[in-house]
């Protein structure tokens, strides 16, 4: 038997072919990979020796040699092949260790070059471990230092790897190879600044964890992460107490951290079933929690609060208070960290560039039965010259302030949503509804009944999408709401102006929508 030996990742890599030596098997290797079987005593022949040519341009043709491949891809049930092969002098090959170029650990290097990645595309292993999968019945292929061990018993205890396992190594090399190619032609993507939406969407992530379930204890569930740099993302935090993290504990944050990216003040945000539910912005990060906190003491219990400021104690003895489930934060003071680690459950995670937002470039996906609907994501806010004030009365500049900021929450609330705001706190959050009065009146019974029943005097109204009717206008001016920022784009627009100017309610369109579902 003959195993060809060529690998960039050389873990386990003398061990498992001291074995397959011990074992009669006969090793050819490649430069570096020889180097190292030699260096450890591992009899081995040198690929160019099996060839007769030498490995050259540097290395980019070592193994592309029809020796090699004929070797591979010969059918021993072919009697034909078999003689082919003894016409040509060639012997079959009947393992191919091979694992490829580090093209991730390259393209995630700081400062690399396009050249650097380019000559990290592997275009002979590749070729090799597409030959010997083809012909799978004949080579066992391995591409995964963890499978070394599981061919090696199959050897020692019956002669042979089962037809089973070759099959399972096999079907690895073509996940390997497609992923490999996939990771290739992003970056590549990427590097042309090319975003459009492509005839056939790639794209490559591996598994961050197993968890125990999904969205309900009966659904199966991983993590993937999506592989390319990421700053700012849940997939870069770093958990520093309490259980894994469950599949809705990675969808909520994720929620929530997108919200507070919009914030540059100290701010927080709490979250429940990937709406907000109480976000507030002050001087300190301890004002911001207050107000939050105040906005709905109710739902954040069992929530997710995610913070753009290191969490002091004083922070933290107020959150220790309240059962949470997740705190997202750049970072903890020491003795922040030791109270909260007091209580084992709550999930902490230091996530230091909380604020870096996605690259507007990004795609959004979502799953649909037998398909995928893909757009970029919603990167935008508002543009400043398209902000129109449409009644008589032009919002204070007080009342300006809270329109800004609860705008930027009723972005990420589901839709219909609207959330409404007072001294840069919401004070009351309607998301999800079926149609727009209700996810107003929503908000409104959420701050009379949470907060207080005046909570709504004074306070501004946001809307993600516009008023098809004026009954909103009517719903905010009974609780007293003094402003509005919509987007404007109704037909029945003028209904709503004409009675905000007879409540003296000021309004201001943005001409942008943000619907979120
Ligand atoms: O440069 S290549 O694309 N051309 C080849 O002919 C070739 N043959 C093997 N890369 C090639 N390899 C790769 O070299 C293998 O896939 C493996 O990753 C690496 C092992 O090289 P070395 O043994 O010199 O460390």
């Amino acid at each position: 038997m003959r195993a060809l030996v060529s690998v960039s990742d050389k873990t386990g890599i003398v061990d498992f072919t001291k074995e397959l030596a011990a074992l009669g098997i006969e090793i050819i290797s490649t430069g570096g990979t020889y180097n190292k079987l030699k260096e450890a005593g591992v009899p081995a022949i040198e690929i160019s020796e099996l060839t007769g040519f030498p490995e050259c341009l540097e290395g980019r043709v070592k193994t592309l040699h029809p020796i090699v491949h004929a070797g591979l891809l010969a059918m021993k049930s072919k009697p034909e092949h078999m003689n082919q092969l003894a016409d040509l002098k060639i012997q079959t090959i009947d393992m191919a260790v091979v694992n490829l170029y580090p093209f991730k650990a390259t393209i995630l290097k700081e400062g690399v070059t396009r050249e650097e990645a380019i000559e990290n595309i592997d275009i002979g292993g590749p070729t090799m471990l597409r030959s010997a999968a083809k012909n799978y019945q004949d080579v066992t292929v391995v591409v995964d230092p963890r499978d070394y061990e599981k061919v090696l018993r199959e050897l020692k205890e019956k002669k042979e790897v089962s037809l089973d396992t070759k099959f399972y190594l096999m079907q690895k090399v073509f996940m390997h190879t497609s992923h490999y190619d996939t990771m290739i032609a992003d970056y590549l993507k990427k590097q042309r600044n090319d975003y459009e939406m492509p005839e056939t969407l790639t794209m490559t992530f591996e598994k961050v964890q197993d968890m125990r379930y999904g969205e309900n204890p009966h659904q199966k569930a991983a993590f993937y992460r999506e592989i390319g740099k990421k700053t700012g993302s849940i997939t870069d935090a770093v958990q520093v107490n309490g259980k894994e993290l469950s599949f809705n504990n990675i969808n909520d944050t994720n929620g929530a951290l997108e919200l507070l990216k919009e914030f540059t003040e100290p701010t927080v945000v709490a979250c429940k079933h990937g709406n907000p539910c109480g976000v507030g912005s002050g001087d300190t990060i301890l004002d911001a929690w207050k107000k939050a906190f105040a906005a709905d003491k109710v739902s954040i219990y069992g929530g997710i609060v995610v913070v753009n400021r290191e969490v002091t104690l004083a922070l933290a003895e107020e959150m220790k208070q309240v059962f949470l489930e997740v705190v997202a934060a750049p970072k903890f003071e020491k003795e922040a960290l030791e109270l909260l680690q007091t209580k084992k459950n709550v999930r902490l995670l230091e996530l230091k560039d909380i604020g870096v937002p996605q690259d507007e470039n990004a795609y959004d996906l979502k799953k649909v039965n037998g398909g995928l609907i893909v757009q970029t994501i919603d990167s935008k806010l508002l543009v400043e010259e398209e902000l129109k004030v449409v009644t008589h009365r032009i919002p204070t500049d007080k009342e300006m302030e809270d329109l800004r900021f609860a705008w930027k929450v009723v972005k990420f609330v589901k839709s219909n949503g609207i959330a409404l705001a007072k001294d840069k706190q919401t004070v009351g959050i309607g998301p999800g509804q079926v149609n727009r009065v209700w996810a107003a009146k929503q908000s409104i019974e959420h701050a009379e009944e949470l907060i207080d029943p005046d909570a709504t005097k004074g306070a501004v109204l946001a809307s993600d999408a516009f008023f098809p009717f004026d009954d909103c206008v009517e719903a905010a001016h009974q609780a007293g709401i003094t402003a509005i920022i919509q987007p404007g784009g109704s037909i029945r627009d003028d209904d709503s102006i004409k009675k905000c100017n007879e409540y003296g309610i000021a309004m201001v369109f943005t001409g942008m929508r943000h619907f979120k579902h």
